[in-house]
């Protein structure tokens, strides 16, 4: 640090104590805000703020595909280019899915050991991960090694049709299978899905040509394990136009609570469309939604 060195420089005697003191005091602030960063993650160039329902992050070999991906999935314009490491900040983008938008963020490549500090970082605290593969290159020894990687760093994925609570930490993935449009995808793809097919989704892709993008956004949204609620007034439409988020497994006193502290205690019961054996069936406050379920509120 600048400062240590300019303090080190001030010879000692009586004329420059004050400069010193002053000195020793700016270090040790400036040490402190460090820490505080350090602790906080505010602050931090390297971080991406939530938005959206989920944030997905992209975790890939060079080249593989991650920018062109989020280029034609969201409103962000991230550089595409056949050189490697094209990417050297993460960049986020908007992936609308029916009535909600998913966060996507483009990172560097796996494997680049100036950046894969701060790349493990946003893998960790993503709540999805998005595994592109490039089927043009031993697209299984692709997946290996990128799992390899992610399990150094201790990075936990949710199998498919494993319950979040077997796996405490552990977040979804979908593998998407880029470059479906070159003459050998066919077999690097049957190779992929031999083997990971069981353990997560395989969604082929072609992010230059625009194929199988729907079925991504729709396995995306399929593993995210999260669900949407509407909220609805007795005697009134429910409001579509603002579903709440919440995570798959919640109750109706997940979402009274999100929607105000009010309901909380002033929960009587309520009645849901959707989910329930009828429309309108009084249910209980530990009921468990379900996608697309309309709930009405009743208050004391
Ligand atoms: N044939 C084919 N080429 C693709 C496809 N998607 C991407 N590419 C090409 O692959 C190269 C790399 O694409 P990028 O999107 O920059 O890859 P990246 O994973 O972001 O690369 P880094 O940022 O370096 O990690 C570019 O030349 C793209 O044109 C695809 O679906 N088919
Ligand atoms: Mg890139």
């Amino acid at each position: 640090m600048a400062l240590e060195e300019l303090l080190s420089t001030v010879p000692k005697h009586k004329g420059t104590d004050k400069l010193r003191a002053d000195l020793r005091r700016r270090l040790a602030q400036l040490r402190e805000e460090a820490a505080r960063r350090k602790k906080t993650g505010k602050g931090d160039l390297y971080t991406i703020e939530k938005q959206g329902a989920a944030q997905v992050a992209l975790a890939g070999f060079a080249n593989a595909g991650k920018s062109s991906i989020i280029k034609s999935l969201t409103n962000a314009h991230p550089v595409v280019a056949d050189y490697p490491v094209s990417t050297v900040m993460p960049l986020a983008g908007m992936m609308p899915f029916e009535d909600i938008q998913f966060q996507l963020v483009d990172l560097p490549p796996i494997g680049n050991e100036s950046t894969d500090g701060w790349v493990s970082g946003i893998l960790r605290v993503a709540d999805l991960l998005l595994l592109v593969i490039d089927l043009s290159d031993a697209p299984d020894v692709q997946a290996e090694l990128l799992l390899e990687q992610l399990g150094t760093w201790r990075i936990g994925l949710l199998k498919v049709e494993e319950s979040p609570a077997a796996c405490a930490g552990c977040k979804p993935a979908v593998i998407a299978a880029n470059k479906s449009d070159i003459p050998t995808a066919r077999e690097g793809l049957r190779r992929l899905r031999s083997r990971y097919e069981i353990l997560y989704p395989v969604v082929p892709v072609s992010s230059e040509k625009k194929d199988g993008l729907e079925e991504l956004r729709r396995a995306l949204f399929g593993h995210s394990r999260i669900i949407r609620v509407y909220a609805k007034e007795p005697g009134k439409e429910p409001d579509r136009a603002t579903p709440f988020v919440l995570a798959s497994g919640s109750t109706v006193l997940h979402l009274a609570e999100m929607i105000h502290k009010d309901f909380l205690t002033n929960l009587k019961y309520a009645c849901i469309w959707g989910s329930a054996k009828f429309g309108g069936q009084r249910v209980q406050k530990d009921y468990i939604l379900h996608d697309r379920d309309v709930v009405e509120y009743h208050l004391r």
